[in-house]
């Protein structure tokens, strides 16, 4: 049985609404958010530190991407990726690591910077404006990230744009991914994730 360790407000809520999409069985143990103190990181109540941990046996995984790719392919039974000779398994790949490796920096660096240097993070805001308006263009033909069906590449964008959206950054003129949320909202599994944040 897998275990992950929750937070709501982190990016733990990828794991949380893929193992809700795939319905496979797992303990979710909710661990109140430590606040970083002094830029001390890996400060969490759980067994890396971090949010999202993931146990499975003697497995221990701390990277949403890579335990998003672990379980899918480990017990996604062919759910929620193309497969590995398809056409789509390219930009599947890029788009399941595009939302870590090119928007969360900028995001971590805005919420680090905001207050110490509003210039420099209003100036990486318009970067990363830029990057938004890659994902909205990538949008405009389908309905998913990467064609016309839903995969665990959406999960990881979709969390990403998320927190976006919260700091206020996701502009009105982006608006394929205004219908992309439109959609994604109707999915069951993410109300259900979303609705996931009280302790054991
Ligand atoms: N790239 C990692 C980032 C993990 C990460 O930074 N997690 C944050 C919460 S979203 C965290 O646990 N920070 C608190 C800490 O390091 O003490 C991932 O995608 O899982």
């Amino acid at each position: 049985m897998m275990t992950l360790y929750h937070n709501p407000m982190t990016r733990s809520l990828r794991v949380c609404w893929l193992l809700k999409e795939l319905s496979l069985e797992h303990t979710l143990k909710t661990v109140e958010f430590v606040p970083p103190v002094d830029g001390k990181i890996f400060a969490q109540n759980t067994p890396t530190g971090r949010f999202p941990t993931l146990v499975d046996g003697d497995i221990v995984l701390c990277e949403s991407g890579a335990i998003a790719q672990y379980i899918i392919e480990r017990y996604g039974q062919g759910r929620l990726a193309p497969a590995i000779d398809s056409p789509l398994r390219g930009p599947y790949l890029q788009w399941m690591h595009f939302p870590e490796g090119t928007l969360n920096p900028y995001i971590n660096a805005i919420r680090r910077l905001q207050d110490k240097s509003p210039t420099m993070a209003a100036s990486l805001g318009d970067e990363l404006d830029i990057a938004v308006g890659y994902c909205d263009r990538a949008l405009t033909d389908h309905a998913y990230i990467v064609g016309d069906e839903f995969t665990g590449a959406d999960i990881m964008l979709a969390v990403s744009l998320l927190s976006i959206n919260l700091m206020g950054l996701l502009a009105d003129k982006h608006l394929h991914i205004a219908a992309y949320f439109r959609r994604l909202q109707t999915r069951p599994a993410l109300v259900h994730a979303l609705q996931t944040d009280r302790p054991e």
